[in-house]
């Protein structure tokens, strides 16, 4: 069987599963990101994968493949000393990008909405949802030279 066809059927019958699941709750999530439109997806309460690597000079690009709103936010401590702070809406350091969520949802990431950064220096990043890090909704990249 060609490889990509059996990806793309379990992709599909995954998400209809999963859409059957949660009908109730009008939500819904898209099949997750593959690398060519997207590298790090989102599901309700989720970054899929949760952890993702890549190289130094490289943009990565997140999408909300779910129906609820998630920021990208990355936390201050846990990114290399040298790297440039990172979130969606575009603050410049954590305090500004958590305080922006809870005012006015500054940061906001919709439904199917991307958010992309490139990555300059060689590390470990981790980064939440600011709305759902209470759920352990947290992702990490790891940069590689
Ligand atoms: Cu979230």
């Amino acid at each position: 069987m060609n490889r990509r066809v059996y990806l793309a059927a379990v992709g599909t019958s995954l998400s209809a599963s999963l859409a059957g699941c949660s009908s109730v709750m009008s939500v819904f999530d898209d099949p997750p990101c593959s690398g060519d439109e997207c590298d790090i997806g989102m599901t309700r309460n989720a970054f899929v994968p949760v952890e993702y690597e890549t190289t130094v000079g490289e943009t990565v690009v997140w999408k909300n493949t779910s129906g609820a709103d998630h920021t990208v936010t990355a936390l201050e401590n846990s990114i290399p000393d040298e790297a440039e702070y990172f979130a969606t809406g575009g603050y410049e350091d954590e305090r500004t990008a958590r305080d922006a969520w809870h005012e006015y949802r500054g940061g906001r990431l919709g439904t199917r909405e991307t958010y992309e950064h490139t990555f300059e220096v060689p590390g470990e990043y981790t980064y939440i949802c600011e709305p759902h890090v209470e759920g352990n909704m947290i992702g990490t990249v790891i940069v590689r030279e």
